[in-house]
């Protein structure tokens, strides 16, 4: 294909320094993977995770704030975590638009500032099981792909992950047929949006429950070029599990 695949392992708030040997066995067992191998940590284990991954696992935030910089409390700037070491920068996860009430605008504006400090961008999207149930799933990932995804995409700067907010940390995974409609929907509006060459290039991750068990079957779906993996990112040996299924 000519997408890279990529296995994303998003920490969300777990780890401290004792499981930066995680790092360490996977280093030692999949930095000469085929694939691209990324892990999220948090804010405070960036750079000591980067210096322990030998430039063979890359390393991301897992949100920005809008702005370069200035009174904000808390918040971390695109171009700190740059700084400190990330190449990539997760916005829109679904616990940050449930848990921070964080709009399309908002994490459009999030993305825009991980481009401004040359950051590659992981836009997540993906409905809530209510909103499957109502057979509303490809009307919220439209609306969701035209609020968060700026109009300066390319296949270099954007990922897009499909994450199903019911299949998040539940261990309910859909269908590999729930899977496929949705990522050869998002393709088909990149391209219209972006033209073919870009529509074509961005990468297009699967989130939610996924496993060492279940990753061969989901990264044999069309247009999955990897995964977004939380729980199951916290450990070598199932991380590992799931970068050798890509
Ligand atoms: C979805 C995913 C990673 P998990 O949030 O972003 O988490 O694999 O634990 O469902």
């Amino acid at each position: 294909s000519e997408r890279r695949k990529l296995a994303a392992g998003n920490w969300k708030m777990n780890g401290t320094g004792a499981d930066l040997s995680e790092i360490d066995a996977l280093v030692s067992g999949h930095g000469d993977a085929g694939c691209e191998v990324l892990i999220c940590p948090p804010a405070t284990l960036i750079t000591r995770m980067v210096a322990r991954a030998d430039g063979k696992i890359a390393v991301g935030g897992q949100d920005c704030h809008p702005a370069a910089s200035g009174a904000h409390t808390g918040d971390i700037s695109a171009a700190m975590l740059k700084d400190a070491g990330a190449s990539f920068v997760i916005t829109g996860h679904s616990e940050r638009r449930a848990d921070h009430g964080e709009t399309d605008e908002i994490v459009r504006a999030k993305t825009e500032a991980g481009w401004a400090a040359g950051l590659t961008v992981i836009v997540c999207i993906g409905e809530t099981l209510d909103e499957r149930e109502a057979s509303n799933t490809l009307g919220i990932i439209d609306g969701q792909l035209a609020g968060s995804v700026p109009d300066a995409a390319t296949g270099h700067n954007l990922v897009i992950a499909y994450e199903p907010v019911w299949a998040i940390g539940t261990g309910k995974v859909p269908s590999t047929d729930q899977i496929g409609e949705v990522h050869d929907h998002i393709r088909t509006r990149l391209e219209q949006r972006f033209g073919a060459g870009v529509g074509r290039t961005v990468r297009l991750l699967y989130g939610g429950s996924v496993k060492p068990g279940n990753a061969a079957d989901i990264f044999a779906v069309p247009n999955v070029d990897g995964a977004l993996v939380g729980g199951a990112s916290l450990k070598a040996d199932d991380f590992g599990g799931i970068i050798s299924a890509l």
